[in-house]
Order: structure tokens, then sequence, then C-alpha cells
């Protein structure tokens, strides 16, 4: 297993839509697993393959960072199917280090998509996990959290990422 790059925000990767994979190869198997490594040592609830700068639809999510196995979700091609309801909370993101901001997500979502035997797998998600497939998804179509908030938000967040990106 490898430990991967975490590309962030300003790089063209984070704004360009995914492609769908095509063929879940042993490729696609140990990038999964390398984003699954990669995701728990950031430490991250998840991570969506054009953080690491692969342009593909693919994405992990634990919300118990390795401390449960059975948490572990990796799922290809996800769609969300059905949205209901709103919350509204905090979120962060691996490109975007040191930003945490409240965003308006569904509070309830239908997704849809194929696990890497290539079995397709329905899942109903709520809070949290709700909110972190919604984040993870944004990343295939090419979006950030700091992109759903309001412009003048949006304008004083960007400063402040400018002062994250230049202290590293
Ligand atoms: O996609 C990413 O950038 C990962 C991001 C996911 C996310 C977090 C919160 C709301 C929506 C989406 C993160 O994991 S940021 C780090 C984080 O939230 C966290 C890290 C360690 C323990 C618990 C949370
Ligand atoms: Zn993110």
């Amino acid at each position: 297993m490898a430990l991967l790059e975490i590309i962030t925000i300003g790089h063209p990767t984070l704004s360009t839509r995914a492609l769908p994979v095509k063929d879940i190869n042993q490729e696609i198997v140990e990038l999964a697993r390398n984003m699954v490594e990669t995701m728990h040592r950031a430490p991250g609830i998840g991570l969506a393959a054009p953080q690491v700068n692969v342009s593909l639809r693919l994405i992990t999510i634990d919300l118990s960072v390795g401390e449960n196995r059975d948490d572990l979700i990796v799922m290809v091609n996800p769609e969300i199917i059905e949205t209901e309801g709103e919350q509204v909370g905090e979120e962060g993101c691996l490109s975007v280090p040191g930003i945490y901001e409240k965003v308006a997500r569904p509070s309830r979502i239908l997704v849809r998509g194929h696990n890497l035997n290539g079995q397709e797998i329905n899942l109903e998600a709520s809070d949290l996990l709700a909110r972190v497939f919604c984040h993870e998804i944004d990343h295939l179509d090419g979006k950030l959290f700091v992109d759903r908030l309001s412009p003048l938000k949006r304008r004083l967040v960007r400063s402040r990422i400018k002062k994250e990106l230049d202290k590293t």
C-alpha cells in the first residue's frame, strides 16, 4: 500500500468533472486501497479520486477513520438517486486545509454505485454520512464545498485560504 499526495484548491483536476470507471481492474482496486490508506492517515472521513489527482469517479468514506472495518465504504461511479430535507453543518476538506464552514446539504439521500467486485450497491444515508457522500460526489463533479458558499462568504474564505496556503 502507498500514501498518495492530496492536491489542494487551485489545482485544475479539482475543478474538472471526473470520468466514469469503465472497468474495475487491478489498477482501480489498488487505487482504492491506497485512497483508504491515505484517507485514514490524513486523517479524513472521506476521499475522492480527483483529490489524489486521478480524474475518475471513485470515492472512499469511513466515519470511524479506520476504527471500525464495517464503516468503510468504497464506491465506484456513485450517483445520488433521491434526496430529502435539509441539514446545515460544518464541513472541512483535505484539499482546502484549515477552512471549516457551514454548508447546506440534504438530510437524507439514496446513493447507487458499485463495489470493487462490480456488484451494485444501493445505500440510504442520513446526517453526517449523507453530508460526506454529497461532499465526495461534488469532488467528482469538479466542485469544492467553498463553491457552495454565498459570494461574500466565498470571497472572505478565499483570502483565508490564500493565507493558509502561504503558510505551507
Ligand atoms: O473529502 C474530503 O476532503 C475529506 C473531508 C470529508 C468531509 C468532512 C466533513 C464534512 C463533509 C466532508 C474530511 O474528512 S475533512 C476532516 C474531517 O472532517 C475529520 C478528520 C478526522 C476525524 C473526524 C473528521
Ligand atoms: Zn473535500
